[in-house]
């Protein structure tokens, strides 16, 4: 399964870093790419309860998706 997230406090590749290293520690999320100008991520993973988690880990990071 896949969800694009919209982050609109993305601004540059280091914020695509961050996010990625935050969604590692995540059981179940399988693959993770970032577009700045887009300022979207797109997050691959197995369960519904590996999104809930990459989603409350971001919002907690300053990444709060807007979807
Ligand atoms: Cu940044």
């Amino acid at each position: 399964m896949q969800k694009t997230f919209s982050i609109p406090t993305i601004t540059c590749k280091h914020c695509l870093m961050s996010i990625k290293r935050e969604l590692k520690f995540v059981d179940g999320v399988e693959y993770v790419e970032g577009n700045v100008g887009d300022k979207t991520v797109l997050v691959s993973y197995s369960n519904e309860a590996a999104l809930d988690q990459a989603r409350s880990l971001l919002g907690e990071a300053g990444y709060a998706p807007a979807n």
